[in-house]
């Protein structure tokens, strides 16, 4: 168990996201909900993960499945109530599981008092708690569009003012100019830490100190007093650890947001690797094949521009994501081994690792009929480029590839009715292969992938070059194989990846013939020969 007194713990520890709908219903109706993650909280212990990021079990209309906040400190109903919260996260603790909460801080619901009092009159106190402009119906202050789709700003007829909106029209922008909003969300904060949680997740943290007159949205200019602020007056009260979402971050904003000194974040959760796949200056919907190379080189940048001055979040998956296995990996005849050798790559970084919820199972991307998807951004797209022409195979194609359905089926728990995740109907189809794909089948079986992270987590806790070790990439130009060094003082680890299901060879760097394996998803793993999606970590003492 990690020490969380210990400023900076989260550096040695593995962080595990629960999409709560989709997690374990408790109650039939077809909906995860905080009794059913109680019940896995065992689980989760056994897999050995120090932190669960919880995304929102706030009361919300559910537009956007919580993304949508109508009240930060109440529960959704239909999750439960603040009795379970308080239990969920009494529980998780006494495993040394913290619970770190999802905050969406950017926007509100359009159903949250603030917003429903701020639509009543210009003078009303929460007026300006969001972003207003003055113009006439159906001529918008400006052409800005919103990421769900259509323009960024709406008509209140009662102020006769037009609200912005970086997502969906019933998740206004609020104001963070307003030092007002601010304060009433620093304390918003404080009062979860009261109720014991350790930890914030920041949605689309980079997008909150916008100037939309001026097209900004993401990195304004005072985004990082903004953050400083926060910091001072909630995080570094206590030893939270908070992670940025900042699909806008480089290196250099990164070193910004996760200063060693602990003045904004812990850490930034970036996505420049999950960006490569689709075509340049396109959308993630414009396919492409992914630019190997260019990945590694990626990679290969955050880890060394951060070594020492910042700190990365580690991830293949999430809520917004499609798959990894199905993604980069290989769903089909060699899913087992390429989801460890996907897990291999990423665990054997530095930084802090996410595991999205089933892909420590490997679970797999879905298809299912247009009418089956639920996601808004999924089916904005979907009319979208329908009305604007485009195939309907083509339109498929993009969906069944990077829909963020894909990661929002229900969890796979068994091979019993509805994967055991519920004994109603599930809000969203389960995946028809969790006959195979499931929980229960993967703890019984020593070489499932579950197991195989359980035991790249016990590396993590074990081994300090792990956490600590520089990065160097070795091979940058093979096309099949991804291999790099991290190394302290005292040790040195070596990962060795083939990504692909071709056999390949790749000659150890000298010295390295006789190393301990730690980890392989093969038996046997030694010499030059790579099979289908090997992964290799290898361990030695440094001698000087
Ligand atoms: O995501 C931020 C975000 O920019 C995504 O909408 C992203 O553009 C999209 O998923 C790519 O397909 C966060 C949350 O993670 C997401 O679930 C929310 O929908 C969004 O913010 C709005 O709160
Ligand atoms: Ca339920």
């Amino acid at each position: 168990m990690l020490d969380k007194t210990k400023p900076g713990w989260w550096r040695q520890a593995v962080l595990y996201q629960i999409y709560p709908k989709s997690f374990q219903d408790s109650n039939g109706d077809g909906i995860g909900d905080l009794e059913g993650i109680i019940r896995r909280l065992d689980y989760l212990e056994k897999l050995g993960v120090d932190g669960i990021w919880l995304s929102p079990v706030y009361a919300s209309p559910q537009v956007d499945n919580g993304y949508d906040v109508a009240d930060y400190c109440a529960i959704d109903p239909m999750f439960g109530d603040m009795e379970q919260m308080r239990t969920l996260i009494r529980e998780a603790r006494r495993r040394g599981i913290s619970i770190i909460m999802d905050m969406v801080l950017n926007h509100t619901s359009d159903q949250h008092r603030w917003f429903r009092e701020a639509c009543k009159s210009r003078d009303n106190p929460y007026h300006d708690y969001y972003v207003w402009r003055d113009g006439i119906p159906g001529q918008p202050p400006n052409d800005m569009r919103a990421t769900f789709g259509g323009a960024a700003w709406d008509w209140v007829p009662g102020v006769k003012q037009y609200y912005f909106h970086q997502f969906a029209p019933q998740q206004p922008d609020l104001n963070w100019e307003n030092p007002e909003v601010r304060r009433s969300l620093y304390d918003m904060l404080l009062w979860w830490v009261e109720q014991g949680v350790e930890g914030f997740r920041l949605d689309v943290m980079d997008q909150i100190a916008k100037e939309p007159d001026r097209y900004i949205t993401a990195n304004g200019p005072r985004l990082h007093e903004y953050l400083r602020e926060m910091s001072a007056s909630v995080f570094q009260k206590s030893c939270l650890v908070t992670v940025g979402e900042a699909w806008g971050a480089d290196p250099e904003r990164a070193r910004l947001y996760s200063a060693p000194d602990g003045s904004e974040l812990s850490m930034v959760f970036q996505f420049e690797q999950m960006e490569l796949d689709q075509q340049p200056g396109g959308e993630k919907w414009d396919l492409m094949d992914l630019p190997f190379v260019e990945m590694k080189r990626s990679f290969a940048r955050w880890q060394t521009e951060l070594h020492g001055r910042g700190w990365n979040s580690l991830f293949l998956d999430n809520h917004d994501l499609p798959r990894i296995v199905s993604r980069w990996g290989d769903d089909g005849k060699y899913r087992v081994q390429s989801a460890k050798m996907l897990a291999t790559m990423l665990h054997g970084m530095q930084g802090t690792p996410y595991i999205y919820q089933g892909e420590e199972l490997g679970m797999t991307n879905i298809r299912l009929p247009i009418e089956d998807y639920r996601d808004l951004e999924t089916l904005n797209l979907y009319r979208t480029r329908i009305a604007a022409g485009v195939p309907e195979r083509e339109v498929m194609a993009s969906v069944y590839a990077k829909s963020r359905d894909n990661a929002r089926t229900p969890m796979q728990w068994n091979d019993g009715p509805a994967a055991g995740f519920t004994t109603g109907t599930p809000w969203m189809p389960v995946n028809p292969n969790y006959r195979e794909i499931n929980a229960a089948a993967a703890l019984a079986d020593e070489n499932s992938v579950f197991h195989y992270y359980r035991r790249l987590i016990a590396l993590r806790k074990k081994l300090p070059v792990l956490v600590e070790g520089d990065f160097v990439l070795l091979a940058e130009d093979d096309p099949q194989i991804f291999a790099y060094l991290r190394r302290t003082g005292e040790e040195e680890l070596l990962v060795v990846c083939s990504f692909g299901e071709e056999q390949t060879r790749y000659a150890l760097p000298e010295g390295w013939e006789n190393a301990e394996v730690l980890l392989s998803n093969y038996p046997e793993a030694v010499g030059s020969l790579f099979r289908p999606w090997e992964a290799r970590m290898l361990y030695r003492k440094r001698t000087c």
